[in-house]
C-alpha cells in the first residue's frame, strides 16, 4: 500500500485515479456524514450543486428526506438544516435520506467519484477508515483534504495524519509523497490538543464567528463513531 496526502481536491492528479480515495472534511462535512449514517440515516447523497440537490430530492417524500445545505458556514435558504453534525440525531435522520451540499466537502467527493473505492473520513470515524485500509490493503490510497475554496486547511491535514500514522509506524515505506510525513508530524504534535488547533485554524475561526464552538469540539473527537461511509454509486454513500 502507498499513501498519498493531497491538501485540496485541486492538488490531486488529474490523469489517474487511486485504488481508494478517502475524502476528508473534518470541519464539518465528513463529520456530518459519519454522524448521520451512525444515527440511522438510510443513505447520504452528496451534491456540489445546490440546485441539483433540490431537484433530485423532490423525488423523496418530505418525511423521508433531510436537505442539508451550507455555504460560507451558514444554512442555505430552503434547506432543512445547514451542516452541523450536532443536528444529525436519530430523531432527525433515522430512516431518512440526507441530501447534502457544502462549500468544499461535497466538491471533493465529486473530484474523486471515479475512483473504484471512495470513503469519507473524519476525526470521529478515523479508526473505521484505518480498519478498512488495513483489511483491504488497496495499492494506492489518496487521503484528500477539502480545504477551503482551494486553500489549505489544517484540520483536514491533521486528520490525514491521524489516518496515516498507524501505517507509517508499521512501515515507513507506505509514504507516497512528502505531504504524508508533514501530516503525520502535524498530528503527532497536536493530537492531544485538537480543539485548540481547530480553533486557531482559519475555518475554525470562521465557525467561531458563527458561534459554533460546540461543533468544533464535537468534530475534534477521535474515534467516536464506528461507521464507514462508502460510496456505492456516484454521489451516494
Ligand atoms: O466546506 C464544507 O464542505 C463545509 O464542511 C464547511 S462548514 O463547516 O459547513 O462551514
Amino acid at each position: 500500500m502507498k499513501l498519498f496526502v493531497y491538501h485540496t481536491p485541486e492538488l490531486t492528479p488529474t490523469d489517474h485515479n487511486p485504488d481508494c480515495a478517502v475524502v476528508i472534511d473534518v470541519l464539518r462535512a465528513t463529520t456530518t456524514i459519519a454522524t448521520a449514517l451512525n444515527a440511522g440515516a438510510e443513505a447520504v447523497q452528496a451534491f456540489s450543486d445546490i440546485n441539483q440537490l433540490m431537484t433530485v430530492s423532490e423525488a423523496w417524500a418530505a418525511d423521508r428526506r433531510i436537505r442539508a445545505g451550507e455555504r460560507g458556514g451558514k444554512q442555505v435558504e430552503g434547506c432543512d438544516m445547514g451542516n452541523s453534525p450536532l443536528l444529525c440525531t436519530p430523531e432527525q435522520v433515522q430512516g431518512k435520506r440526507l441530501f447534502i451540499s457544502t462549500t468544499n466537502g461535497t466538491r471533493t467527493l465529486q473530484r474523486v467519484e471515479n475512483a473504484p473505492v471512495v470513503l469519507t473520513g473524519a476525526q470521529v470515524n478515523r479508526q473505521a477508515v484505518v480498519d478498512y485500509l488495513s483489511q483491504h490493503q488497496p495499492e494506492t490510497v489518496w487521503l484528500v483534504g477539502s480545504g477551503w475554496e482551494g486553500a489549505y486547511s489544517l484540520e483536514d491535514t491533521v486528520c490525514a495524519g491521524a489516518i496515516a500514522l498507524p501505517f507509517y509506524e508499521q512501515n515507513p515505506a507506505i509514504v507516497g509523497n512528502d505531504e504524508v510525513l508533514g501530516a503525520v508530524s502535524l498530528y503527532r504534535q497536536w493530537q492531544d490538543q485538537l480543539v485548540e488547533l481547530f480553533c486557531q485554524a482559519s475555518h475554525g475561526q470562521r465557525l467561531l464567528r458563527l458561534d459554533l464552538l460546540d461543533d468544533i469540539k464535537y468534530c475534534a473527537q477521535t474515534d467516536l463513531l464506528n461507521v464507514l461511509p462508502l460510496q456505492v454509486e456516484k454521489g451516494l454513500l
